[in-house]
Parts: structure tokens; C-alpha cells; sequence
């Protein structure tokens, strides 16, 4: 890789401070490149935090039962650990000690952060004195959220997420059966129009305040889909900084309208091929694991159980020491996966004639392909190019391996998860599981375990298309 780096020409400085991406400027990078769903690189080393301390909410999503998360932000059917803002300073005290890779603290459902906003205020106010550099994130389904435009601003509040499902009312309708507002309930189109004029408004004014905005999409295929495009062309318009486009979580068990009403949600290839198709409208975020109300952790994985409130300490005061020796550490090793990247680039720049592709990684994290196959709970997929390798999602998997032997109704489910997957890169595949992949059309190795994920994704494809990249892996 050192050989690599002085081929392709360094793309950070010595020290590792990469100056960002190149579709966004320095300052920008400055503000998204702690928060793991702002920034899709950011993922791999940062964490987030949520506490569920504002349980009310002023719509009805179809999509929704309150006695679990919500959906907007959540997976719905786990409940939630509901917190008071005492008991909400204490965890997130207790995680920063013990959690190194935090950064951010969102307060996301269930309920309606902006609703409840005396809570969701007291908490990040508390939170903010005991660690100031904890980004503070919240996330609303934008009705309340003009009247409280202004004191978030005065917070420092830089993270705003709304969730728009669509900008006509008729398809709102089809959505959400009421909206609470200015005292009285609210039903059908009229409901929705209020909603989607109080959404663009409270984004309008986030933007006009420098305050960065993402817009969460839920997918509902037959209902919202294809409108989607134009929710994109909107939000850009008028200033969003990231699209997320979720699928719809429908099941009968989770008790909402749409789960007992049959509706469904997309595939993983619906949902890319609509992804695909608002490509150079608002940038989008592709790698959005649909969290809980009370994650704790990088995402993709979920240590809330580790803190519960019944296991924390009497009293807890904050260290910063841990999470300031991580912050150091990263800022070198991701100069280093952001020349890896470039380097790979350069590599597959020279791949002639060769098609697109879908490759799923098992990865632990930090970027490289460190997981056994057996034990992936989900594969990030990546397309790759001669133009290049790009992050395309994630694919949630059941565990294939416990203890030393493979199920067999979770190999069933990987397959029909991969759908449109070529290869698969892990750390280990035994000879068994390689082959029946085979059989199904899917290539498996794990001849770059360890390797940076672009890298070794970009040594496999040139190795398969005609030229050896020796420089390429770590
Ligand atoms: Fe939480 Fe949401 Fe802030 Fe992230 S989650 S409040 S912006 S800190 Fe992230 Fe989870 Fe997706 Fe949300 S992966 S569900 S987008
Ligand atoms: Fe449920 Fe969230 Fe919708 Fe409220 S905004 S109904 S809590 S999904």
C-alpha cells in the first residue's frame, strides 16, 4: 500500500487530516466528518447515540405503532427504554466513558422530538455542559418544528432531520390518517397538507440558519415510490444536504396500518434502483441501518443492552481521556483509507472492457474486510467499476454460523438477500458454504481478508478482468 500511496499521490496530508471528499469543500467536511450517518466515511469510525426521552407525538404515520420505536428513525418492534433528561445525562455520561468511537447524541422517537421539545431541550442543554463536543442531533416529522427553528439555531443544534414522504397532499393522505395541530385533529388531505407546509417550512428555515438538514424518505412501493423523485428535486431546491431513502419495515406482528393492511415493503433492488434513478439530485445517504430509538453504537451494530439504566453505576462523571486517544488514532488511519481509495481508483482506471458489479463485504467495521461469512449480520454492497468503487448500501442478513455449524433456512435467506450480487469478499468462507454459493451464481473469497474494503474489492475485479494490481492491498 506504501508503494501504492506514492504512485497514486497522497490524497490527505502526511498527518492523516484528510481535507474531505471532493464533492464537498473543506469547511462542509469540517461539519459532517464526525457524524456517522452524515458522512457515509464517517461511519466506519464514529458512533451515535439515542435516548428516548420524548415518548409524545402529533401525527399518525400508517407505518407506525407507538407502543414500539419510530419509524421514521427506528425499527419498529423493539421497545424502548423511555428516559427522563436526568436519567438520559447519566447514559450518555456512562456511554462516552466506555465508548471511545462517540460523537453524536440524536434524540430520534419514539414520539416526536420537536413535540416534546421541553424534554429534548433540557436533555441536550444538560448533555451539552458535561461534554461540549458531543454533536447534537434530532430528528422530527416536522410539524412543530417552524416554532422551534429559532432556539435550535441558538443551541447549536447543526443536525436536523425531517422525515418527508411526500410533497402531495393526495399522497400524503395515503400516509397519515391525522396530524394534531393549532389544537384540534386533523384527517385526510387537508391533514396532509398542513403537515407537508410545516415540513417545507421548518426546512426552508433550518437552511436560511446554516443548519444542516437530511430528509428521511420511508419507500412504500404502490403508494409513494415513484413520487420519491420529486420529493428529491424539492428537498434540493430548497437547500437539504442529505436524501435518505429507507424501505418500508412492514410486518402484522408490528401492529400498524400498513403491517395489518398487507402493504409491503420494497426489495433491495427496488430500493437501489429508485436510489439510481435521483442520483444527481440531493446527495443521498445509502448506508442508514434504520436504528433503534435507543442504539448505542457504530451503526450497524446496537450496544444499547450493555446500557440499560438498571445496569449503570449510582453516579458518573465524564473522562474524556478514551474518547480523545480514539480521535487521534483515526485521523491517521482514515489519511490512510483515503489513499487506499485513491489508489484503487487509479488501479481500475486501467481495467478495459469489463462490466458492473455488485460486491457484498463482510466487514466488522473501520473500513476493511474483516468478518467471517458465517458470522455477517449483514453485507455492505459495493458496485464497482472501472470508473471506480462505490458504497451502494447494506443488505441485513440472518447469522449463518453458530458454534461451528451452518444453518440452513439462514443460508437460504443470505442467498435471496444478495440478489443481484456477483461476489462476496470476507475474512473466512468455508469450502461448503463457498460452494453452494457457486451454485447459485455467486462468487465467494476470502483471498483479501484484512484488506481495506475498495482496495481489496478493486484487487479482486482487476485480478478478474485482465490485469494484476500488485500495489492495491494493505
Ligand atoms: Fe440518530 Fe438520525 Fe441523528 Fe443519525 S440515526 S437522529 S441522523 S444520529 Fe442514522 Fe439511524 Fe439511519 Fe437515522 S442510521 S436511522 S439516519
Ligand atoms: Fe410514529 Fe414517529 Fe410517525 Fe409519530 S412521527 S407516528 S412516533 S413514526
Amino acid at each position: 500500500m506504501r508503494a501504492s500511496l506514492a504512485k497514486s499521490g497522497c490524497a490527505s496530508s502526511s498527518c492523516g487530516s484528510s481535507d474531505g471528499p471532493a464533492d464537498m469543500s473543506p469547511e462542509m467536511w469540517e461539519r459532517v466528518k464526525d457524524h456517522p450517518c452524515y458522512s457515509e466515511e464517517a461511519h466506519h469510525y464514529f458512533a451515535r447515540m439515542h435516548v428516548a426521552v420524548a415518548p409524545a407525538c402529533n401525527i399518525q404515520c400508517n407505518y407506525c405503532n407507538r407502543k414500539y420505536d419510530c419509524a421514521n428513525e427506528s425499527r419498529p418492534g423493539v421497545v424502548s427504554e423511555r428516559l427522563d433528561p436526568d436519567q438520559a445525562v447519566k447514559k450518555v455520561i456512562a456511554v462516552a466513558n466506555e465508548v471511545p468511537q462517540l460523537s453524536v447524541l440524536g434524540i430520534a422517537g419514539p414520539g416526536d422530538a420537536c413535540y416534546d421539545w421541553r424534554k429534548t431541550k433540557e436533555t441536550f442543554e444538560r448533555v451539552s455542559k458535561e461534554i461540549p463536543d458531543l454533536k447534537l442531533c434530532l430528528s422530527t416529522n416536522g410539524l412543530a418544528l417552524p416554532d422551534y427553528v429559532d432556539e435550535i439555531a441558538d443551541m447549536a443544534i447543526d443536525h436536523v432531520t425531517i422525515t418527508i414522504n411526500a410533497i402531495d397532499p393526495e399522497i400524503g393522505a395515503k400516509i397519515y390518517p391525522w396530524v394534531f395541530y393549532d389544537h384540534r385533529r386533523w384527517t385526510g388531505v387537508e391533514a396532509s397538507r398542513i403537515l407537508l407546509e410545516r415540513q417545507m417550512l421548518g426546512l426552508e428555515m433550518l437552511v436560511a440558519r446554516d443548519i444542516l438538514v437530511k430528509v428521511n424518505s420511508v419507500m412504500i412501493p404502490g403508494i409513494n415510490d415513484a413520487h420519491l423523485i420529486e420529493v428529491n428535486k424539492a428537498v434540493k431546491e430548497k437547500g437539504a444536504f442529505l436524501h435518505n431513502i429507507m424501505p418500508l419495515i412492514s410486518d402484522p406482528a408490528h401492529g400498524t396500518h400498513f403491517g395489518l393492511t398487507g402493504q409491503r415493503g420494497p426489495t433491495p433492488m427496488e430500493v437501489k434502483a429508485l436510489q439510481d434513478k435521483v442520483e444527481g439530485g440531493t446527495k443521498l445517504m445509502r448506508h442508514c441501518r434504520q436504528c433503534r430509538a435507543d442504539a448505542v453504537g457504530i451503526l450497524g451494530e446496537d450496544r444499547g443492552q450493555e446500557f440499560t439504566m438498571d445496569q449503570l453505576p449510582e453516579t458518573v462523571s465524564y473522562d474524556p481521556a478514551r474518547r480523545e486517544e480514539y480521535r487521534s488514532v483515526v485521523a491517521t488511519v482514515r489519511g490512510e483509507h483515503a489513499a487506499t481509495k485513491e489508489a484503487a481508483k487509479a488501479d481500475l482506471a486501467e481495467v478495459r472492457d469489463a462490466p458492473v458489479l455488485l460486491v457484498a463485504v463482510a466487514t466488522r467495521g473501520g473500513g476493511r474486510i474483516n468478518l467471517h461469512f458465517g458470522h455477517a449480520q449483514e453485507f455492505q454492497v459495493f458496485e464497482v467499476s472501472p470508473g471506480g468503487v462505490t458504497f451502494v448500501g447494506h443488505r441485513k442478513v440472518e447469522q449463518y454460523c453458530h458454534g461451528g455449524h451452518g444453518e440452513e433456512r439462514a443460508f437460504d435467506g443470505i442467498v435471496e438477500t444478495l440478489q443481484g450480487v456477483s461476489t462476496v469478499l470476507c475474512a473466512k468462507i468455508g469450502e461448503a458454504p463457498k460452494d453452494r454459493l457457486e451454485k447459485v451464481g455467486i462468487k465467494a473469497s476470502d483471498a483479501h481478508a484484512f484488506d481495506w474494503i475498495e482496495a481489496g474489492i478493486a484487487a479482486w475485479y482487476a485480478a478478474e478482468y485482465g490485469t494484476q494490481p500488485a500495489m492495491l492491498t494493505a
